[in-house]
């Protein structure tokens, strides 16, 4: 059985909208937000903390792309992948990656420096002009989503799985009334998918069952800062975290 650490609408919502799509048996383990901090015992599970995890008999993964990639070439053949001797290969495996290195890592420092951040170390002007970065490389896919309905290989695929997430993210940061019209079409028609509504209403059902908040990742509440942290330190982070230089002290979305 399949087994995906998740919190609500966080990037681990990729493989959940896969899953979902590939209609797969799988079990969902909600997890707060963040949950290097507010569910410790999971490093024991995942050293890095974040999610998604997931874990397929001796298989561990922690990329929400790659994992994508792999339930539909593991649990395939399915039209969700795209096969090397397509004609839209490269695009698929171009566009499953843009979705999360080019459209999700600007919105993360949205994300962390003007939500997650405590208000001392707010940096509107950071944030606004990741914001920026993130629209103007939106803006590429507007010529080809204006004459296609799906980014590669003329279906839906994991690809638009990565980039709906991002997308989705967006919506979260209120960035999405800034869609230029055929990528708001195009989101318009992710979010009509019978796996994406699945996806959104197996998260919440979980979460209710397990007794989860269901407050989206993204909109989070940052945890307080421990006690006797100087503010100037108060990250969305523990200060054991923010002195192992292998985690630099960087709480992502
Ligand atoms: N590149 C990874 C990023 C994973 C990641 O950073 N996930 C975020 C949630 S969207 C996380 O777990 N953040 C919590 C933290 O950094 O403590 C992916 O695509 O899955």
């Amino acid at each position: 059985m399949i087994t995906l650490y998740h919190c609500m609408s966080a990037r681990s919502f990729r493989p959940l909208w896969m899953l979902e799509e590939l209609k797969l048996p799988y079990a969902l383990v909600m997890l707060p937000f963040p949950p290097r901090v507010r569910q410790r015992d999971y490093l024991g599970i995942n050293p890095l903390g974040t999610i998604p995890l997931l874990i397929d008999g001796s298989t561990r993964m922690t990329e929400s792309a790659a994992i994508c990639q792999y339930l539909c070439s593991r649990h395939g053949p399915s039209d969700l992948g795209v096969a090397p001797d397509e004609e839209g290969y490269g695009d698929y495996l171009n566009y499953l990656h843009f979705g999360e290195a080019t459209l999700t890592f600007p919105q993360t420092l949205v994300l962390r420096y003007a939500r997650f951040e405590p208000d001392a170390r707010r940096q509107p002007g950071v944030a606004e002009d990741y914001a920026r970065w993130f629209l103007a490389r939106l803006r590429v896919l507007e010529p080809l989503l204006a004459s296609q309905a799906y980014l590669c290989a003329g279906r839906f695929t994991a690809a638009d799985v990565s980039v709906g997430y991002a997308l989705m993210l967006a919506q979260f940061l209120e960035l999405q009334t800034q869609f230029t019209p055929a990528v708001a079409d195009y989101w318009a028609r992710l979010q009509q998918r019978e796996g994406f509504q699945a996806a959104l209403q197996a998260q919440a059902r979980a979460a209710l069952s397990q007794g989860v908040d269901s407050v989206p990742a993204p909109d989070a509440a940052p945890p307080a800062p421990r006690p006797g942290t100087r503010v100037a330190d108060a990250q969305a982070t523990p200060p054991e975290v923010l002195t192992d230089p292998s985690l630099n002290g960087r709480t992502d979305h």
